[in-house]
Parts: C-alpha cells; sequence; structure tokens
C-alpha cells in the first residue's frame, strides 16, 4: 500500500484541520487506499527542510512554508513569511504541476484555501462538515472573533479545540484528532464522543482557573497590562486572558516561566477600538531590541532560566514603554479634536 506523508503546520487548529481535509480529499476524491503518516513541524529559529523528513510515496505540506524538494508533491499555504529564501520563489514557479502548489496570503485559513482549490480544480465534492470546518478555521486563524470572551471561555468546541491543539505535546492525541475529523465528523459531533468530552472539559477548568489566579495579578495602567508569571511555572497560558479581564487596555504584557526559559509575551489588545495601522506600536520590532521577534501585531523573547532578572527588567521596560506610548497617543488625539473643532469643547465630552 502508498504511504503518505503529510507535513503540516503542529500546534494550530488549521493545520490539524488542513491534515483531516487532505486525508479525506485522498481517500473519497481520488479513491485511494494509502497509510497517512502525520508529522507536525513547528516554526523554530533556522528552520529547513530536509529531504529526509519526506518519507511518503505521495509528500504533502500543508499550512506551512513551501518546500523546494522535488519530493513534494501537493503544497498549500497561506502564510506571508512561507519562502524562506527567495530562490524558493522560483523554485515554486518552475514546477511542473502547479495545480499541486497553491500559495495564496490573502486566505484567513489554509484549510479554506485548500477546500476552495480540491473542489473547483479536482471535484471535491464538500459536505456540510467541511463547510463548518472551514467556518471555523478561517474564524479562529484570523483571530477575528467578536469578543475574547469566546476564546478564553472556550464553550464553543472548535474554540476549545483550538486551544487544546495549541497545548497539545501528545502527537497520539493530536494524529487522533486529524483521524477522528477526516472520518466526515463536524467539530461539534467530535467533541461530544467521551474521548474528547472528558479532555475538552477538563482543559476548559483549567482556563477558567486560569483566569481567577490572572485577576488578583493582573496590573492595568494607561490602557497596558502587565501581568508576572515568573514565580510560577505555567504550561498553557491562554494569551486573550487579558483583554477579556481589561477589555479597555490597547496592549499586553506578560512574563511567564516555562520548562526550559523565561518568555516575554507582547500584544495587541485585538478588539481596541482606538488602534488604528498609523497609531499602533510595532510589537515584533520592540521585541527584536531585546533578542526576540514576531509580527506587528504580537511578539515574544525568551530568556534563559539563569537570566531571571534580565527578563523581568526587560519586562518591566518593555510595559513602560507602551504606556508612555499610549499616554503620548492620547493626549495627541486629544490635541487634533480640539484643533479640528475649536469651538466645541470636546475633552469635556469624553
Ligand atoms: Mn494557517
Amino acid at each position: 500500500m502508498e504511504t503518505v506523508t503529510i507535513l503540516f503546520h503542529g500546534n494550530c487548529f488549521d493545520g490539524a484541520a488542513s491534515a483531516a481535509l487532505f486525508k479525506n480529499f485522498y481517500e473519497t476524491s481520488l479513491g485511494h487506499e494509502a497509510r497517512f503518516v502525520f508529522v507536525p513541524l513547528a516554526h523554530e529559529v533556522g528552520f529547513s527542510y530536509d529531504d529526509r523528513m519526506f518519507t511518503g510515496d505521495v509528500n504533502v505540506v500543508l499550512d506551512f512554508r513551501y518546500p523546494p524538494s522535488e519530493k513534494v508533491t501537493w503544497w498549500f499555504d497561506h502564510h506571508r513569511t512561507t519562502f524562506i529564501v527567495s530562490s524558493d520563489r522560483q523554485h515554486l514557479e518552475a514546477r511542473p504541476d502547479p495545480d499541486h502548489f497553491t500559495w495564496n496570503p490573502e486566505a484567513p485559513s489554509n484549510t479554506g484555501l485548500m477546500a476552495k482549490i480540491l473542489s473547483s480544480r479536482f471535484d471535491f465534492q464538500l459536505q456540510p462538515w467541511h463547510e463548518s470546518l472551514v467556518q471555523w478555521a478561517d474564524l479562529i486563524d484570523s483571530a477575528s472573533f467578536e469578543t475574547p470572551d469566546v476564546a478564553v471561555e472556550l464553550l464553543e468546541p472548535a474554540m476549545a479545540f483550538a486551544y487544546f491543539l495549541d497545548q497539545c505535546h501528545d502527537q497520539e492525541i493530536l494524529v487522533r484528532f486529524i483521524e477522528d475529523l477526516s472520518e466526515g465528523r463536524t467539530v461539534d459531533e467530535l467533541a461530544a464522543l467521551p474521548f474528547w468530552s472528558s479532555r475538552l472539559n477538563a482543559l476548559r477548568q483549567r482556563c477558567w482557573d486560569m483566569v481567577e489566579d490572572i485577576k488578583g495579578l493582573l496590573e492595568v495602567k494607561q490602557r497596558v497590562s502587565f501581568l508576572d508569571l515568573s514565580d510560577q511555572e505555567v504550561a498553557g497560558y491562554n494569551k486573550f486572558i487579558p483583554y477579556y479581564l481589561a477589555p479597555l487596555i490597547n496592549y499586553s504584557v506578560a512574563i511567564m516561566k516555562r520548562e526550559k526559559q523565561f518568555k516575554i509575551s507582547v500584544g495587541t489588545n485585538p478588539w481596541s477600538k482606538g488602534l488604528t495601522a498609523e497609531t499602533r506600536a510595532d510589537i515584533g520590532s520592540l521585541c527584536k531590541k531585546y533578542g526576540g521577534g514576531g509580527h506587528f501585531a504580537v511578539g515574544g523573547i525568551p530568556f534563559p532560566h539563569e537570566h531571571e532578572e534580565d527578563a523581568r527588567a526587560a519586562a518591566l521596560e518593555i510595559t513602560e514603554y507602551l504606556r508612555e506610548f499610549t499616554s503620548r497617543q492620547d493626549s495627541d488625539r486629544k490635541k487634533d479634536l480640539l484643533e479640528e473643532s475649536p469651538n466645541f469643547d470636546i475633552l469635556d465630552q469624553q
């Protein structure tokens, strides 16, 4: 029997959903019987592919960086940063079977991108469970929930699964999720199975307990929250909790102790009203100054365990910087409003 190796974005709902969708497509649409091997991949500093990773007769990469290898015959991705070096892009353009290789950085999720391409070019019949999976993957991967409640209370099964996968380091369980899903169940149906409901409920309880703990620790000032979790080992921190507890903040900074290192995590409140593309702080660049990195809206900085004091000092400095940044903008905005309408005392209206 043929072996299909699927390499996909690990610890990510969209990555796992992509893997399940591909398996289902391969079995039902192409009608192939195959043995599937699932390999989760992580974005790590200096990541590169090695041909030995492609162990299948057919090798598939989903929701992850472009693989410049002839051993890979299917690839779908929507990450802006998919090409590690510029020659990767030329490699893609020279592929003899472009239909099997799709990149669209505008797609909200890779699962949605795959559903579109596979149904239009490969006659894949989309079922209601595919449609619902795509809706959730789009919502989760673009973090476009209406409120942080959805991401913290985890009442929706898909949200609970997303957080579960984010925390899951047990490959067997991860593969079970993909296989269960690929059999044609919605996430809601999956969540009702005892194996999954017990795990999701335990996870919800842990997350709600964490909300209670953080309530007493979150320091909110000038629309920036600071959270010091450096004195206890935190396994699964839900980064949406500060916005849930303090919805009016613009930025959140947290320092936490992990098994192997300290980590500073910095984020922009996705639900903040006043922030525009022009008035937002560049969090990734800010973190880079301290040896970390990230995107415009979120970033992180790792510190080895023996540098605890440096880590705490950096976290406080970043918090202070963001608080000054926020109050400077608040006063600029008030000045602008006054200049625009000098006869109207808008300050009193706020
Ligand atoms: Mn994705």
